[in-house]
C-alpha cells in the first residue's frame, strides 16, 4: 500500500483541519429514506464541522431546501418513495445553478448508466454506497471546495480590492435587471452618487496609505448605512454609487441627509492620526428612462453640490 510521508502527512492533515474549520455554517442536506444511514452519513459530516440536515425522499427534500436557500450541497440517495434522487437532481438543477449547489448522489445501484444518467441530469459526483468513509469525505469536500472557487473568482471580477464593494460593471450587469424589474412594477428606485471632498488633500497630508484606510473605512460605514435597502458600489476613485430599493423619493433628502452628517462626525484613526472628512451627494428619484440616465443625473446634481459649496445633499 501506499504510505504518504511524514511531510506529505503533516500537510494533509493541515489541510483536513482547514476544511473542518471554513465548513463552519456550511449548510448540507442529507436525503435518504433509511433512517439508518441518513444518521450515519449525518453524523461523520457534522464531524467534518458541517451544518446537517435531513430529508427522507426526494418531496421532503425539496421542502427543506425552499426553507434554507443558503444549502451548499445536497448528498441524495437513489431509490426512494414519493421522489427519487434523479427527478430531485433535475429538480434542484433547474433552480440552482452549479455555482450555487453541488449536487452528489450516493447510490448502491452499480450499473454503469447509473453514474451518467446523473451527471447528465446535473449531478457534480456519483460514489458507490460501498465507497469508504474516507473517499465520501474527500469527495464531499472537493465538492464544496469547487463552489468556494467559483465564488472567489466571480469576487475577483466583480468586487472591488481595496473596498470589498461591488465594481461599476457589476453595479450595472446587476442594477440593471433591478431597475427594469422595478419600472415594471412601479417600485420607486433611487440612484445616488457620491464623492468624498477634498480627497485629494488627505492623501497629500497624510499619505496614500491613510487615503486607503480612509476609503475602506468609508466603504464600511456606507455599506452600513444602506444595509438592505440598496446596491452599494465603488464607481472609481473617491466615487460611490448606490441603486437604492426601498427609499421612498419623499424620504430619499432625509435618509441622504442623515449619513452626510454621520460622516461628517465620522473620524478616521490612521496610526495615532484622527482623520475627519466630509461627503457630497447628489441623487435623483425620478425613474423614467434607463440606469445610465439615472446615473448620470444625480452625476449632476453631485456636480451642483460641489460647486455650490460641498458637504451637502442635492435631488
Ligand atoms: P473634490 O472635493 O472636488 O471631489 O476634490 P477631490 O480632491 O476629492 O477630487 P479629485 O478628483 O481632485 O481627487 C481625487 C483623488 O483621489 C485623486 C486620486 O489620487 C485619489 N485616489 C483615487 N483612487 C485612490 C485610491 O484607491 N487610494 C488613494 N489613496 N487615493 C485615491
Ligand atoms: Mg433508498
Ligand atoms: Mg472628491
Ligand atoms: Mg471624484
Amino acid at each position: 500500500d501506499y504510505v504518504l510521508k511524514k511531510s506529505d502527512q503533516a500537510e494533509y492533515i493541515s489541510r483536513i483541519v482547514s476544511r473542518v474549520y471554513k465548513n463552519q455554517g456550511i449548510k448540507v442536506l442529507v436525503v435518504d429514506d433509511s433512517t439508518s444511514v441518513r444518521d450515519w452519513i449525518s453524523r461523520i459530516l457534522m464531524r467534518q464541522g458541517l451544518t446537517v440536515l435531513q430529508a427522507e425522499d426526494g418531496r421532503a427534500a425539496t421542502k427543506v431546501f425552499y426553507k434554507n436557500n443558503d444549502i451548499k450541497l445536497v448528498l441524495t440517495d437513489y431509490y426512494m418513495p414519493e421522489m427519487d434522487g434523479l427527478e430531485l437532481t433535475a429538480h434542484l438543477r433547474s433552480i440552482r445553478s452549479m455555482e450555487e449547489l453541488s449536487i452528489v448522489v450516493l447510490s448502491s445501484d452499480s450499473k454503469s448508466r447509473t453514474a451518467p444518467l446523473f451527471l447528465k441530469q446535473g449531478a457534480n459526483d456519483f460514489i458507490q454506497k460501498t465507497a469508504s468513509v474516507e473517499e465520501i469525505l474527500c469527495r464531499v469536500n472537493s465538492n464544496l471546495e469547487f463552489i468556494e472557487l467559483i465564488q472567489a473568482s466571480r469576487d475577483r471580477a466583480n468586487k472591488d480590492y481595496l473596498t470589498g464593494l461591488w465594481n461599476r460593471r457589476y453595479f450595472f450587469e446587476y442594477g440593471t435587471p433591478i431597475y427594469e424589474q422595478g419600472m415594471t412594477a412601479g417600485n420607486e428606485l433611487c440612484v445616488v452618487m457620491l464623492d468624498i471632498d477634498h480627497f485629494k488633500k488627505i492623501n497629500d497630508t497624510y499619505g496614500h496609505d491613510a487615503g486607503d484606510e480612509v476609503l475602506k473605512d468609508f466603504s464600511s460605514l456606507l455599506a452600513d448605512y444602506i444595509g438592505d435597502v440598496g446596491l452599494v458600489s465603488r464607481f472609481g476613485g473617491e466615487e460611490f454609487t448606490v441603486l437604492l430599493n426601498g427609499i421612498q423619493a419623499d424620504e430619499l433628502f432625509d435618509f441622504l441627509e442623515d449619513f452626510r452628517e454621520e460622516v461628517g462626525s465620522f473620524s478616521v484613526d490612521f496610526k495615532g492620526q484622527v482623520i475627519t472628512l466630509t461627503v457630497s451627494i447628489g441623487a435623483t428619484a425620478n425613474m423614467d428612462e434607463s440606469l445610465t440616465v439615472m446615473v448620470s443625473r444625480a452625476d449632476d446634481k453631485l456636480y451642483e453640490a460641489k460647486r455650490t459649496g460641498r458637504n451637502k445633499v442635492l435631488c
